[in-house]
């Protein structure tokens, strides 16, 4: 059913909002990336941190020769951002600003992102691209489900569809019943907020008796956070709606970075303002194409922060061939983790993505999840609590069994570690209204 949905979607909605941009032939994309990264050598030797390193190792415009030249530029970290809080990366005057956004600090102290007026301009531009290519269209009606304050999620995407001309339904997030009125008196047929909680929303309307498919949404766009394909299947079915998904992160300008075009096989970087680099975060060498890696992202135009080489921490694949959309652009994957979310058990790189993964490769659970780790003598221990589906849940403590066995295998088989399983009784998991969290770890690891 979803994936009808998403066909007939694909063969209607099929627009560029900018196509001289978004469509440029690789070989004049990658010329506007070079103009764009020696310009902007120039332009952040007034941050002293870039400064300094320019002056140690007589960095200019003049070293930078061609695309790959990008790599004899430093690396920024969100450590470097945070020594030197909050403004110590400004390239223009503080009365130069037009709005400062924060990150959400969910590691460590947040740090502030500073927009001039034409980072808004080009903010509100990368946003309307991927919102377009999802189906956007001037008369929609959108409802906003992200925060907004700090987090760029709600501000960006707001703007973004207003630079559209659709009606924009500023309802923030939280208070997910007055989410669903709000649906059912106004119509909108676009959701905008975490993938998590698009699933929430269905939740709370069964919760009132409404079934979440009679819901108004056709479309919806989701980011902020990672999400498998399987959760896309469950959104899709849930809401009987067409997902799609959109990256971004606030260091770099927030939502924009990068979103998914009706083909969906990948997200659409937006590479003439972005130098994405995919690396392997131990030896900092890039992968071969198609591997995964720490994406690294330079600014190409962000005047406020521009920030060169920013180490992301999320791992995902870059693809360059082209797409049948026409877009010439360099696709990312989704994000399968972050190399600090990444959780090593008895010495084994393991992702909440794939436990999420493996949970939904069986039938009966739900995306409702949550990862305990635990080091009660001197091995590792997860425990995975999952909830699963009413219908599924019973007494009989045999078929119980038999599901958590079934479910452990599964993590074994993608993850390659033990879990113990707990099926939860539905809706025992708490439900995000942003950002979900997924793994509680309870070690005392004495970093
Ligand atoms: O979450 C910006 C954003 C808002 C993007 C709304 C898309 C939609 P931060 O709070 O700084 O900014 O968090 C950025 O969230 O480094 C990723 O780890 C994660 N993230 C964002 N989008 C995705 C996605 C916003 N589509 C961090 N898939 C990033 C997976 C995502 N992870």
């Amino acid at each position: 059913m979803a994936a009808q949905i998403h066909e007939a979607h694909r063969q209607t909605e099929h627009r560029i909002w900018d196509p001289d941009a978004e469509t440029l032939p690789r070989e004049d994309i990658e010329a506007l990336q070079l103009e764009r990264l020696r310009e902007l050598v120039t332009r952040v030797a007034r941050v002293p941190f870039y400064r300094d390193h320019f002056a140690h190792r007589e960095i200019g415009p003049h070293s930078i020769r061609s695309l790959a030249d990008v790599r004899r530029l430093p690396l920024t970290t969100k450590d470097d951002l945070r020594r030197q809080h909050p403004f110590g990366f400004l390239a223009v005057p503080r009365k130069a600003l037009a709005r400062i956004h924060g990150s959400s600090g969910t590691t460590g102290r947040p740090t502030f992102v500073a927009y001039t007026a034409r980072d808004l301009e080009t903010w509100s531009n990368l946003c309307a691209r991927f919102l377009v290519a999802g189906g956007l269209r001037p008369e929609h009606t959108a409802q906003v489900a992200f925060g907004y304050g700090l987090f760029t999620g709600g501000f960006g995407l707001h703007y973004g569809i207003e630079r559209v001309g659709a009606a924009i339904i500023p309802a923030a997030a939280g208070n997910t019943r007055r989410q669903i009125e709000i649906m059912r008196d106004l119509d909108p047929e676009v959701l905008i907020c975490t993938p998590s909680y698009a699933l929430t929303i269905a939740d709370s309307a069964r919760e009132l008796g409404i079934d979440p498919r009679s819901l108004p949404i056709r479309f919806g766009h989701f980011g902020g956070e990672p999400w498998t394909e399987d959760m896309r299947r469950e959104i899709e079915d849930q809401l009987d709606i067409a997902a799609f998904n959109n990256y971004g992160l606030s260091e770099i300008i927030g939502p924009g970075v990068s979103g998914e075009c009706p083909e969906r096989t990948g997200m659409h970087i937006q590479e003439d303002h972005f130098l994405v680099e995919c690396l392997d975060p131990e030896t900092l060498e890039p992968v071969p194409e198609g591997e995964p890696g720490e994406l690294v992202i330079t600014t190409l135009t962000r005047e406020a922060m521009p920030l060169i080489r920013y180490r992301t921490r999320d791992i995902a694949r870059l693809y360059r061939e082209p797409c049948a959309c026409g877009r010439r652009t360099t696709r990312m994957s989704r994000v399968t983790g972050r190399t600090d979310d990444m959780l090593i058990i008895r010495g084994l790189n393991v992702f909440p993505s794939q436990i999420e993964e493996a949970l939904l490769r069986v039938e009966g659970t739900t995306p409702h999840y949550l990862i305990e780790v635990s080091r009660p003598g001197t091995l590792d221990e997860v425990h995975v609590k999952v909830e699963i589906r009413p219908e599924i849940f019973s007494d009989r403590m045999d078929r119980m069994q038999t599901l958590c066995e079934r479910i452990s295998r599964e993590i074994n088989t993608v993850a390659g570690i033990r879990a113990h399983v707990d099926l939860v009784e539905p809706r025992s998991i708490e439900r995000f209204v942003g950002k979900a969290k997924r793994v509680l770890d309870r070690r005392d690891l004495g970093e």
